[in-house]
């Protein structure tokens, strides 16, 4: 086993250091972030690893504050006639009392920078080039290691990246990476994994297997998403609640409905939340969709569904095919004829028939509940949006997740997956209902076709 990688995370106050760390290591816990300056005050590590071997380690540094005056400090080490190279300037600097005094921040950052292989320089790109920022990397320079630049906050419309550009060439920095630590572009990790390795020859391979290693876990998710929104399909497409005939029983049926409907979206939210390794409070069922930024109604809320297109109870009256009566459909919800309990509402006369008189007599006076198709598709609507904001969000993001309106027509009208209309026959599917039988095959074929279609 190799020694990790060590990189040592440095710039002015307030960059975005830290932020870039949580976002690095996808850990939201990560050091404490504040907008306002000097927020870190001590040097703390992170490691990435994989297969259990560590490859990486990231190191959270103070932010500089007056690199101006410590550079006057140094330039005033050096005794007439002598002429000290970058790193024994700092040596000096280091072993004298100024660096335990007025320079005890900026002597941890470079003592970390002199104890890594390489450094982040993290800018915050909305800045001008002021002369603070240049003397800050002629001071980091004369510790001797590569620097990096990141470009962090170029997801803001007011960023200067030509001029910080340009400066940098001045520096003789011409490599340098865009990475947003609130909203890092796609392939950003491997972009800055990328150029670290053109600067440290060396590291190349085990930065290599990093890349592999967060493609690979990247594509895991997305599959682990896929499969968490499609139970969430399934178990709403097969439930079903046999109710009695008779209005109090009914609304009081539909409430309670409804209710286990909305907790079992907001248990594919908190899944979704824990895969992305999220905080719960970063997003919740009651706040997804979704106009103009807003995630404010409520599933069941006939205003939701018609605000993003879908339409509400198309109920494919499967009660009146079978000549058993008409469906209600009851915003969100269908109460139909229960004589169809259980086998056959994608199947139609024929599973009637077989059914018998007597099971058909059983069930007069009953009537059932089932999930209209307006409301699945408005679940697939959010919680796809959901993995989808989840999969480029930054772990240094503070802000509750915003979502707009979904550019998802195929789920909006088109027509709904074959494993949710079969679904709707096979009540032992859904973990909803008494009964379950979640392990069964069919269910399980059905559940890869609709992960498939998602
Ligand atoms: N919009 C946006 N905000 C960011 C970004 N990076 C950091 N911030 C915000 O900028 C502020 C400073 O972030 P920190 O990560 O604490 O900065 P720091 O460089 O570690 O600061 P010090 O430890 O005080 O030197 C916080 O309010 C962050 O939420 C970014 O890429 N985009
Ligand atoms: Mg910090």
């Amino acid at each position: 086993m190799t020694e990790p990688l060590k990189l040592a995370v440095v710039g002015h106050t307030n960059v975005g250091k830290t932020s870039l760390l949580r976002t690095l290591t996808r850990d939201v816990g990560f050091g404490e972030v504040s907008h306002r300056p000097s927020t870190t005050r001590h040097v703390e590590g992170a490691r990435l690893s994989v297969a259990g071997e560590p490859l990486l380690e990231l190191y959270d540094t103070p932010g500089l504050e007056d690199a101006i005056a410590l550079l006057d400090y140094l330039e005033r080490l050096e005794r007439p006639g002598e002429r000290l190279d970058g790193p024994a300037r700092l040596e000096r600097f280091l072993q004298g009392s100024e660096a335990r005094q007025r320079f005890e921040q900026e002597a941890k950052v470079l003592r970390q920078l002199l104890a890594s292989d390489a450094g982040l320089y993290v800018i915050d790109a909305r800045e001008p080039v002021l002369a603070k920022y240049r003397d800050e990397l002629e001071v980091l320079a004369g510790c001797g290691k590569p620097l990096l630049p990141v470009l962090n906050f170029v997801a803001s419309s007011n960023h200067r990246e030509p001029d910080w550009r340009e400066a940098l060439a001045r520096l003789g920095l011409h490599a340098l990476v865009r990475f947003d630590s609130v909203a890092p572009p796609e392939d950003g990790e491997r972009r800055l994994y990328e150029s670290l390795g053109i600067l440290l020859e060396s590291a190349r391979p085990a930065l290599q297997r990093l890349i592999e290693d967060q493609q690979a876990q990247r594509e895991a998710r997305r599959h682990s998403a896929r499969q968490l929104i499609a139970e969430l399909l399934l178990d709403c497409a097969a439930c079903r609640r046999s109710v009695v005939a008779e209005p109090a029983q009914e609304a009081a049926a539909i409430e309670q409905l409804r209710q286990t409907i909305r907790q079992r979206e907001q248990r594919c939210v908190d899944a979704l939340l824990k895969l992305y390794a999220f905080r719960s409070q970063d997003a919740s069922a009651e706040d997804l969709p979704l106009l103009d930024g807003r995630w404010g109604d409520d599933l069941f809320n006939p205003e939701t569904l018609k605000l993003l297109g879908v339409r509400l109870g198309s109920g494919v009256a499967a009660g009146a095919a079978a000549g058993a009566g008409v469906d209600l459909l009851v915003g969100g919800l269908t109460l139909g004829a229960a004589a169809l309990a259980g086998a056959i509402a994608g199947g139609a006369l024929q599973t009637a028939r077989n059914y018998g008189s007597r099971l058909l007599g059983k069930l007069k006076g009953q009537r059932e509940l089932t999930v209209d198709d307006g409301v699945l598709r408005l679940l697939a609507l959010r919680q796809r949006q959901l993995a989808h904001a989840l999969d480029s969000r930054g772990h240094a993001a503070q802000d509750r997740i915003k979502l707009g309106t979904p550019q998802d027509n195929s789920w909006r009208d088109g027509k709904l997956p074959e494993a949710l209309n079969k679904a709707r026959a096979h009540p032992q599917w859904s973990s909803l209902n008494a009964g379950a039988r979640l392990s069964q095959a069919e269910r399980q074929e059905q559940l890869e076709a609709l992960v498939q279609e998602l």
